[in-house]
């Protein structure tokens, strides 16, 4: 990848000479450049800043400057690069810029990931008020530039290089080759919508004043991976709890939300795309019945690719249900695209061994109370020839919609919601 920094302080860029992000500059990987916005000013002062138009503080950089340095980054393509080595060096290729400042769009590890596919980065670090707002017009259709601003948090800085700093590291730590052990890029907080569980090491017991001992919690030396891994996923979700709220879905954060009797001695949670890969798996196995019932295994559960289930992760509130850590259970549920008083349940699915013990009705009433108050229907479709699942439905209240259902052999069922027993408030 190649990035290129515009700073009117290219010594701020000099941290990332070091560690992993400077190893990967050493091998290769990285083929970074910083420029001095200054080189492209030409008058005595080589001054890069002036007053503001309509008065106010501070003062704002000066377009001409910015043009020339942008324009000198955008058409080095192919220069410099080894041959062949870099995607980002080809002749007429383009960077993407990336102007950091407080009022970006937020910088997060979606952010990231997509910048890590990127060729090219280009970043211009602003100082003072701001850069004239023209330059961003000229990036975007004199250099076609595709130009976004990206903001770190809700805070000030005095200019773009600390921010600089930030992303490269995120972004770099994201390319091939960078990080050694990539498992570690998967069990991270943010990759997954859940802050990270708490770690130790060496020595189980750790004296820290004479006479005072602090334990490694013992299940973690217990040898028992599952129950390991039940409380890693407790710990991630009191914290996220505890820390960063926002993270969690409203139904979820809310203290002692209730999850219904026969799923209150599993752990449910909010499904994020770190699940996809269960879900898909629980969804073939969950799906091969309904296939048979209804005489064609071209139902989407059974056909559809992992990237269509992370695709569904964020068109509808997910939830997943988990024993010992394992998945043994989902519900879905969504506002209806096309009529929004109606909220849509989808993929309800109990591993093989635990149904007929009420999972299914209880996640059904789950999804069901996670109904925005202002939706009126609970909509959900099934296969013609899926008896159990129709009576299941009908127990909890759903009745058939005449006529074909919203695919091929299949019925639609709705439920008028009773908005008293289920307002949110
Ligand atoms: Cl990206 N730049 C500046 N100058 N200030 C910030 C920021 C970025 N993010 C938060 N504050």
């Amino acid at each position: 990848m190649r990035l290129d920094v515009v700073s009117i302080f290219p010594e701020y860029l000099a941290p990332l000479d070091l560690s992993l992000i400077g190893k990967a500059r050493r091998d290769g990987l990285l083929d970074l450049r910083v420029h001095d916005l200054r080189d492209f000013a030409h008058d005595r002062h080589r001054s890069v800043d002036d007053t503001p138009y309509g008065g106010g503080a501070g003062m704002v950089m000066k377009p001409q400057p910015w043009a020339e340095a942008l324009a000198h980054v955008a058409g080095s393509g192919g220069e410099g690069a080894p041959e062949g080595a870099l995607e980002g060096g080809a002749e007429g290729a383009r960077p993407r810029l990336i102007v950091p400042g407080p009022g970006g769009v937020p910088f997060t590890q979606a952010l990231a990931r997509e910048l890590a596919v990127e060729p090219w980065l280009a970043f211009a670090c602003g100082r003072y008020e701001g850069i004239d707002e023209r330059v961003y017009e000229y990036a975007a259709q004199d250099l076609g530039l595709e130009v976004s601003v990206v903001s770190l948090g809700d805070y000030v800085l005095n200019g773009g290089e600390v921010a600089v700093l930030a992303m490269v590291e995120a972004v770099a730590r994201l390319l091939p080759g960078v990080i050694g052990n990539a498992e570690s890029l998967v069990e991270e907080s943010h990759e997954d919508g859940l802050l990270e569980y708490p770690v130790y090491t060496k020595p189980s017991s750790w004296e820290s004043a004479p006479g005072v001992t602090r334990d490694v919690p013992s299940v973690l030396m217990s040898g028992d991976h599952a129950r390991i891994a039940a409380w890693r996923h407790q710990q991630r979700l009191e914290r996220t709890a505890t820390r960063r709220p926002d993270l969690l879905h409203a139904s979820q954060a809310a203290p002692g939300a209730p999850v219904e009797g026969a799923l209150a001695a599993f752990d449910v949670a909010v499904a994020s795309p770190a699940d996809a890969p269960e879900l898909l798996t629980l969804g073939r196995a969950c799906w091969v019945t309904e296939g048979r019932a209804n005489g064609s295994f071209d139902i989407p559960p059974l056909v559809e690719s992992l990237q269509d289930v992370v695709d569904g992760l964020s068109q509808w509130q997910t939830w997943t249900v988990r024993s010992a850590g394992r998945l043994v259970g989902s519900v879905r549920g969504r506002r209806d695209p096309q009529d929004p008083s109606t909220w849509q349940v989808g993929r309800l699915m109990v591993a093989p061994d635990l149904q007929g013990r009420g999972l299914g009705r209880a996640l059904l009433a789950h999804v069901e109370a996670a109904a925005p108050s202002d939706t009126t229907t609970c909509w959900i479709n099934t296969g013609r020839g899926s008896e159990r699942n129709l009576r299941t439905y009908r127990k909890a209240g759903y009745r058939a919609v005449p006529g074909e259902g919203a695919y091929p052999g299949t019925v639609d069922l709705t439920k008028k919601r009773r908005r008293a027993s289920v307002d949110q408030g």
